[in-house]
């Protein structure tokens, strides 16, 4: 049993989006010019895939959301309520009460921004074999405001937390609000948390990534990710320790707690990168049999990091709690959880 966290410690904003899952084959992903594991947002011609999905190939209904993922996931370990908060924008719909109803279910405390006549963002995950890929057409989530971080209730719970995590997604969505999250853990001297999220999100969002990266303490990303900073960095090597330990030494607003880089690499082993050094931290490889789908495993790792972190725990504690979070909800359907967590 983990000891006891004081309640909103931990902040998290997102875009909240229902999974829409299904297996579908290789030439699903082709016809509209997909890619196994992409991560991308939704353009015109991608909008007829979730009726596709419900039709032809019984998706299934799955609370998602990077950010939110992460959170609950926490929130499942540490088997405690509403120590963490989370804030991004639904609609007025029945999507956003499953979401909603899910996230409480965890322990999550949410604080929904709501717009009317928008509905709820929703995630295409198209899985072959350990592969997925996804399409999110953000909708309501795309409306999130800074206003909404405003309002005296949630500024005071922002103010109140003493750990921010937010993802390289929303940066698609509302650069202010992370500036501004940035800012208030910065003052505050608290740890500011960030992930790379996906490829796209260093190709095409690499100012306003650039603009948040020196607040950031520890910053999270797999390999495609890293792979796809270092390329718009035009940096000369592809090599992944050398990539984290660029990383770690770009600028940063208070140098006296230097930047942290874990990176993910499937099961490979994770990398922790401090300033020169680089520690792995090995991944039970799972039987292709135990693989349920691998959609939030990243996520997941965030989640049981995060839960351990909150704590105070060692860096070591955090790592491996990630990898048990990772590995639990690979074995279960999108990114959810059966059971009693086992970390011990
Ligand atoms: C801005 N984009 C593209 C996104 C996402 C996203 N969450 C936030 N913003 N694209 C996919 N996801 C979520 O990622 C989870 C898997 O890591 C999906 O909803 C899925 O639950």
């Amino acid at each position: 049993m983990c000891d006891r966290v004081r309640e909103g410690i931990l902040v998290g904003c997102g875009n909240p989006l229902l999974d829409i899952s299904a297996v579908v084959p290789l030439n699903f992903l082709q016809k509209y010019s997909m890619n196994e594991d992409d991560a991308i947002l939704a353009e015109d011609r991608h909008m007829p895939i979730y009726g596709e999905l419900v039709e032809d190939y019984q998706a299934e209904f799955l609370a998602g959301g990077s950010v939110q993922n992460s959170l609950r996931i926490a929130q499942w370990i540490l088997r405690q309520p509403r120590v963490a908060v989370f804030f991004g924008c639904v609609g007025e719909d029945r999507y956003a009460g499953i979401l909603k109803e899910k996230a409480q279910a965890a322990g999550l405390d949410v604080h929904y921004q709501v717009k009317k006549d928008v509905p709820t963002g929703t995630c295409a995950v198209l899985i072959t074999g350990t592969h997925r890929s996804l399409c999110a057409n953000l909708a309501a989530a795309n409306n999130f405001t800074i206003d909404h971080l405003e309002e005296p209730s949630n500024k005071a719970l922002v103010d109140n937390a003493q750990y921010y995590y937010i993802s390289g997604f929303f940066l698609t969505v509302n650069p202010p609000s992370i500036m501004q999250v940035a800012a208030t853990a910065h003052a505050k001297q608290r740890p500011f948390l960030m992930n790379l999220s996906a490829p796209f999100i260093s190709q095409f969002y690499m100012a306003p990534l650039l603009a948040a990266l020196p607040y950031v303490d520890i910053i999270f990303g797999n390999e495609a990710e890293a792979q796809a900073f270092a390329e718009a960095q035009q940096w000369p090597s592809g090599d992944l320790r050398e990539i984290g330990k660029r990383l770690v030494a770009m600028e940063k607003k208070n140098p006296a707690r230097p930047r942290i880089a874990i990176l993910t690499q499937g099961c490979d082993p994770v990398l922790l990168i401090q300033q020169d050094s680089v520690q792995e931290f090995p991944v039970t490889k799972l039987a292709v049999h135990e693989i349920v789908d691998t959609n939030g495993a990243g996520d997941a790792f965030v989640g049981g990091f995060l839960s351990q972190f909150v704590q105070g725990k060692s860096l070591d504690v955090c790592i491996r709690c990630g990898n048990y979070a990772a590995g639990h909800i690979i074995k279960n359907p999108g990114c959810t959880y059966s059971g009693e967590p086992e970390f011990v």
